[in-house]
């Protein structure tokens, strides 16, 4: 299968490369069942969907090769004595690994199969996304983690930066200081923290960032951005081009794919829902309640709560979280020429990121609001992984503001067993019914 090629759903399945996993120090029996059992959902959750774009292709080809190609890809890029590294978190910039000539993957942990190794070293009741992400490394079955010369966590979350003191003990670990308020001295401290970030990777790499190619990376993820800023704009049409979890997919992919070849890709695509629109063709009626989903991020392949909300009847319009809007409503200033100012102008760009782990943080109870209003959303509902405090309590928060703007508004608590699955159902079918009054 060439990438661009129509893919039916009877032809999908995702590229076994053994060898490779074999290299790479994997657990290839247990992941070659991993591998069948993700093929398998991916195939009920997303090709079963009726009038998908054609050019969501590519997307399903990049979900076939995900544990193949761009691990290939990776590797060679590797071979060329280029830096991968591996992050958990939005707010470690990006643009500096591209500015070093390297690849920077996602390694957050969307899966219930390696909680269990977790749990073995880690508390049961931390967050599923980071006894998953660490159960991958220690359980070995996932190519990426195997793959990634470093790691770079941050403070955001106590059980996050406790887990990274374990994680060093089987890769090399790097810790971000992100402070947990913006005021000015937050942000000194911020900025000498980036200016860290950029030294280690100089480090590391043995080689020097320059100006210009820190120029060159904040353009390649501004397009990036701006591709995800279209797509999100096209998302909120209605009736809706492309149903959520496409896009729910397409964000996730953005954590993983060659970021040039990824923004050509989602232009493509919106290239072709803009026709959709203009034809009038969509993937739900007008009359679909429309649901915006805000809270904790969605790390592939956690596409629960889309995919009860679609198979309900709804439309999700808007994904507020480090998956959505988080990772790709701020670009970065351009016009930055010296190295100082550009390192500036990302501490400023980064610290616009307005995750519940900052106290206050009420600049996002008014960014939900107003995607809730630029998306034509008919109601809000609140994500939250289980065990993570910071978001279950600003959960009150926008509870509030919902209730005081007379929003239809649901929180949801969830990891990633399938065991609240029924419990889910009803209630979000309840609320869809709440929406259509
Ligand atoms: S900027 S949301 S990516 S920290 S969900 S691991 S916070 S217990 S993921 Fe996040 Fe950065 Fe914030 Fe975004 Fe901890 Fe909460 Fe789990 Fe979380």
């Amino acid at each position: 299968m060439k990438r661009g090629e129509i893919m039916s759903s009877t032809q999908f399945e995702i590229k076994s490369y053994p060898d490779m996993w074999e290299s790479l120090g994997m657990d290839v029996a247990r992941f070659e069942k991993m591998r069948c059992v993700l093929g398998d959902v991916f195939q009920t959750t997303f090709l079963a969907q009726e009038n998908r774009p054609q050019r969501m292709d590519y997307f399903n080809w990049i979900v076939s090769e995900i544990h193949g190609g761009r691990i290939a890809e990776i590797l060679e890029a590797k071979k060329q004595g280029r830096p991968v590294v591996g992050t958990f978190c939005v707010y470690v910039p990006e643009e500096l690994v591209i500015a070093a000539g390297g690849i920077c993957i996602g390694l957050c942990g969307g899966s219930q199969g390696p909680v269990p190794d977790a749990e073995k070293t880690l508390p049961r009741n931390i967050c599923p996304m980071v006894k998953s992400a660490y159960g991958f490394k220690v359980a070995k079955v996932c190519p990426y983690f195997q793959s990634v010369d470093f790691v770079y966590g941050e403070t955001t979350c106590d059980a996050k930066k406790k887990t990274w003191e374990l994680l060093n003990k089987e890769v090399p670990t790097y810790v971000m200081e992100i402070p947990q308020m913006k005021r000015e001295r937050d942000r000194t401290l911020w900025f000498e923290e980036v200016k860290d970030f950029k030294s280690q990777i100089e480090k590391v790499t043995g080689k020097t960032i320059t100006a210009e190619a820190v120029t060159e990376a904040v353009k390649i993820m501004n397009n990036k951005r701006k591709a995800l800023q279209r797509l999100n704009r096209l998302q909120h049409h209605n009736p809706s081009p492309i149903s959520g979890k496409d896009v729910l997919l397409i964000e996730q992919i953005a954590f993983y794919d060659e970021p040039v070849r990824f923004a050509e890709k989602v232009n493509l695509l919106c290239d072709e829902l803009d026709e959709r629109v203009k034809k009038g063709i969509a993937v739900a009626p007008t009359t679909a309640p429309r649901v915006l989903v805000s809270g904790t991020p969605m790390a592939m392949p956690n596409w629960k709560a889309h995919n009860l909300v679609e198979k309900a009847g709804g439309i999700v319009v808007n994904d507020e979280s480090c998956i959505g809007t988080r990772y790709f409503k701020d670009l970065m200033d351009e016009t930055m020429t010296d190295l100082d100012s550009q390192l500036k102008a990302l501490t400023d760009r980064y610290m616009k990121i307005d995750c519940s782990c900052f106290t206050p943080n009420d600049d996002r109870v008014d960014q939900v609001l107003k995607e809730y209003r630029d998306s034509g959303a008919q109601g809000i509902l609140h994500y939250c992984l289980q065990f993570c405090h910071t978001y279950n309590i600003e959960a009150i928060k926008i509870k509030e503001a919902c209730e005081k703007a007379g929003i239809p508004f649901l929180a949801i608590e969830s990891d990633y067993s399938p065991e609240d699955i029924g419990q889910m159902q009803t209630r979000i079918e309840a609320f869809l019914e709440q929406i259509k009054g």
